[in-house]
């Protein structure tokens, strides 16, 4: 399986680990730290480093991606800033370094910041590959892309307009400034309107807000948009962000569209009484699952991450590697689901 012998992992390294864990991050002990004994010196370890620790969908993915390591009988561990920058997670990166794992995942809170020292742990004989949110292609071997960015954005867009009457300007909440997948699918949302420039004339785009997928913000930010009556749709292009918009949409009692991206979960109450049009989302643990198989055949040299190859990932079966909008590789796992009030049941009990 391995293709190098790894460096042993020091009983004190190990130990870092785990604390470094045991604070950084909120799902159980159990899931995703090892205890010290447990590992041995050749033990194969995936890690999985999420935008930042609070967030619920880093969590989810993260879920898919360990019951995929435990199917392949492969360590996963969880790692994740307290907040959504690059600069925590390159101190992360560094760690897994130090710690020669054997493959990383990880969704990027800056694509260029981060690149320096992916490139640094490729050189070093580590799988890196990104999922959710992409690194530049230099420093991974392939994207895993939950949906296809352009479909998103463009689908963001055209929900807005069905749901407003294409009447009235919209706004968009978003994470952060250099979040790579939200600021993809609001070029495509932004390219949808320059090439359809009469469908679009009575929207025109207001503002763009920064929740930071900080919970607080995000809500902060949604009474400071609803402030301006200019704005008659918001379009959240983030979990968080789109479950503490409909809190400040539905506290407000204002009549103002709302859609994004967000668990059917969390927002079923807000779709049934009519605060929120409409989301999108993917199984976010299959993406998790997904990515985990791609490091497995990634690291047992079955692909080498170029366009045109295939291989099994566990229970999905068959996956080819496609190109992605840049010619550079991907995965895409399927298609985004769209629910509304007529199927926001049918699934909320997964996502
Ligand atoms: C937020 C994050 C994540 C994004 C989801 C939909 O949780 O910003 O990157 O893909 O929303």
């Amino acid at each position: 399986m391995k293709k190098y012998i790894k460096k042993l992992i020091s009983i004190p390294s190990i130990l870092a680990i785990s604390i470094s864990l045991l604070t950084a991050c909120s799902v159980p002990q159990s899931e995703s730290t090892p205890s010290p004994s447990e590992k041995s010196a050749n033990e194969t370890v995936y890690a999985f480093v999420g935008k930042d620790i609070q967030n619920p969908y880093s969590q989810k993915v993260f879920e898919g991606f360990e019951s995929a390591c435990n199917e392949i009988g492969i360590e996963a561990i969880y790692k994740a800033p307290t907040s959504a920058t690059a600069d925590k997670q390159i101190e992360i990166i560094n760690e897994l370094i130090d710690n020669n794992v054997d493959g990383i995942a990880i969704s990027a809170n800056d694509a260029d910041a981060l690149e320096s020292s992916l490139t640094e742990a490729l050189n070093s004989g580590i799988e890196v590959i990104s999922v959710d949110a992409p690194v530049n292609s230099i420093s991974r071997k392939t994207h895993i892309q939950q949906a296809d960015p352009e479909v998103l954005g463009r689908n963001f867009i055209k929900s807005a307009y069905d749901v407003s009457n294409g009447e009235g300007g919209f706004a968009i909440l978003t994470s952060t400034g250099s979040a790579p997948n939200q600021n993809q699918w609001i070029r495509y949302l932004k390219l949808e309107i320059e090439e359809n420039p009469e469908k679009y004339s009575n929207m025109p785009l207001i503002e763009i807000a920064y929740g930071d997928d900080d919970a607080t913000k995000s809500y902060t930010e949604t009474q400071y948009l609803l402030q301006n009556d200019a704005i008659k749709t918001i379009i959240v292009p983030t979990t968080i962000g789109l479950s503490s918009a409909a809190k400040a949409l539905k506290e407000s009692g204002k009549d103002v569209n709302l859609i994004g991206l967000g668990f059917p979960s969390e927002l079923s109450e807000y779709i049934k009484d009519g605060t929120c049009d409409r989301l999108y989302i993917w199984n976010t643990t299959d993406l998790g699952y997904l990515t985990a198989y791609t490091l497995k055949a990634l690291d047992e040299n079955e692909i080498t991450g170029s366009i045109g190859e295939t291989f099994t990932a566990g229970s999905l079966g068959e996956k080819t590697i496609t190109a992605d909008k840049d010619n550079a590789s991907e995965i895409i796992l399927g298609d985004p689901i769209m629910f509304d009030r007529t199927n926001i049941d049918s699934l909320s009990d997964i996502y």
